[in-house]
């Protein structure tokens, strides 16, 4: 028998990049997220340029296959609207039973999630850590260190992203520094 092909993959994560072929990036600025911080006064004072977050993530299969996995990395910056930390829009999955893994790869994170009874808890993420997101359950991410926080995420390629109940309805608590430290309140 001939011996079988060996090849060479086509993407690196080198543990903070993904690196290869088909690698899409997407950015979210402060403009982009108009609405989710409470403090409007303050967001209107700050630059609708600035980069809050980016992703560079990579779709095996088209979007709405079901059976696929995606995966992605975010890079978070550091910083505050007011005393509520810079975070990702959030979002339930359209197919809402649809799982998602998240984990840590640099600096210190909070991981809130809230599911449909609109109860709301979190998770602290550090490099390492790991965090299975049920269904049911919409997510978002804080930055509550200094630095930019990095981490990881596989979901399926059927999930899909319901950003709007997230917009009309918000989550049910805020991640606030208080006395300088993150408290959901
Ligand atoms: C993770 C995944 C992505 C998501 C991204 C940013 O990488 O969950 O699907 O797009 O975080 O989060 P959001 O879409 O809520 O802005
Ligand atoms: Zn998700």
């Amino acid at each position: 028998m001939k011996d079988a092909k060996i090849f060479l993959p086509e993407l690196i994560f080198n543990g903070k990049k993904l690196i290869g072929k088909d690698v899409e990036k997407s950015t979210r600025k402060l403009g982009d997220l108009k609405g989710i911080f409470e403090d409007e006064v303050t967001f209107r004072l700050m630059d609708p340029e600035q980069v809050v977050y980016y992703v560079s993530s990579t779709f095996p299969v088209e979007e709405g296959t079901p059976g696929g996995l995606f995966m992605g990395i975010t890079y978070l910056m550091p910083g505050k609207v007011g005393n509520e930390y810079f975070m990702t829009k959030g979002h339930f999955h359209s197919n809402i039973d649809r799982a998602e893994f998240y984990w840590g790869v640099e600096g210190e994170g909070m991981l809130i999630f809230m599911n449909e009874k609109r109860e709301v808890w979190a998770e602290r993420m550090y490099p390492g850590s790991l965090h299975y997101i049920p269904g049911g359950v919409a997510h978002r991410v804080a930055n509550v260190g200094n630095d930019m926080l990095i981490f990881a995420a596989s979901w399926p390629s059927d999930a899909g992203h319901n950003y709007e109940t997230i917009a009309k309805y918000g989550f049910a608590r805020r991640l606030k520094e208080i006395d300088g430290k993150p408290k959901l309140i």
